[in-house]
């Protein structure tokens, strides 16, 4: 398996929805096949780890049953495992199906709930002994948008819940080096707060564990620019916010538009290190 994290520039993570509802690509991946095509796709545009969801967790979404996010998510990373040796993230809050998952053939567990969504999901990550995607959100997708009372640093706050976490899941005996962060962008927050964060990274990255952002295509790049009101015309914002969180010490990009996210980091590279 390839390095999960380069060390000279962030790993690109490209998302693949396998849901009816996701809100920029919902629908479009649900068959197999077509899942597959665009898992290939976006390895041959430069994708380092391919993000598998099987429940949406967009704002207001319902949740999904662990049969049902099972019958969506392993068929695919079954596939994708026989086609590439491309690391692949599970993206689920549910330990069960991260359980299968991995035993399918994934090498990451992406849990938006900072493995708090069950009573056995840090015993289980510390036992699936890969990577762990410790994201920060408030409330649950159901309800976070609803109460945005202001946070009183949101920057500040973010790192202290991820350092908590972090020694949560530490205690429940995940190793540290498989520990990675996660601001959590367009979880719970306003545009303010998602701006702050990305232009506070660095004080995430400094926890001295690798970090993972994920703006792509997001609600808030559509507060700045009103014209973006469809997910697919944010490709502009979400590649600005992506360099920003580049410059900031991420680790991991989680993006939609892999090629055109690629193409910014090599210009990005260039200009920073002078090397081409
Ligand atoms: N964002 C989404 C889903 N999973 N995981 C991490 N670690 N970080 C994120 O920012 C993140 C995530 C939401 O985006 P998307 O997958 O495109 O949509 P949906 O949740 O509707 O499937």
């Amino acid at each position: 398996m390839r390095t999960l994290l380069p060390p000279d520039r962030p790993a690109i993570m490209g998302i693949l929805n396998v849901t009816p509802d996701s809100f920029s690509d919902g629908g479009r991946y649900k068959a197999r096949d077509a899942a597959m095509r665009q898992a290939m796709i976006m390895i041959d545009q430069g994708a380092d780890i391919i993000d598998i969801g099987g429940e949406s967790t967009r704002p207001g979404a319902d949740s999904v049953s662990e049969t049902e996010e099972l019958d969506r998510v392993i068929p695919v990373i079954e596939a994708l495992r026989a086609e590439s040796a491309t690391p692949v993230s599970i993206d689920t809050m549910k330990p069960a199906v991260a359980r299968a998952a991995i035993g399918a053939g994934a090498n990451i567990w992406n849990d938006v709930t900072a493995l708090r969504f069950a009573d056995d999901s840090p015993a289980a990550a510390a036992e699936l002994g890969v990577p762990i995607v410790l994201m920060h959100m408030r409330g649950d997708p159901k309800t976070m948008q609803a109460d945005l009372a202001p946070y009183d640093d949101v920057v500040a706050d973010v790192a202290a819940f991820l350092t908590g976490r972090a020694g949560a899941a530490e205690a429940a005996g995940v190793s540290r080096e498989n520990i990675w962060l996660d601001p959590g962008i367009g979880f719970g927050k306003s545009l303010e707060d998602n701006l702050a964060l990305t232009r506070g990274l660095r004080q995430v990255s400094e926890l001295g564990l690798p970090v993972l952002y994920g703006a792509s295509r997001k609600r808030f790049i559509a507060l700045l620019d009103p014209a973006a009101d469809s997910a697919a015309d944010r490709l502009g914002g979400s590649v600005a916010a992506a360099i920003a969180a580049a410059e900031g010490g991420a680790r991991v990009l989680r993006v939609h538009d892999v090629a055109e996210t690629a193409q910014a980091l090599k210009v990005w590279r260039a200009i920073k290190d002078g090397k081409t």
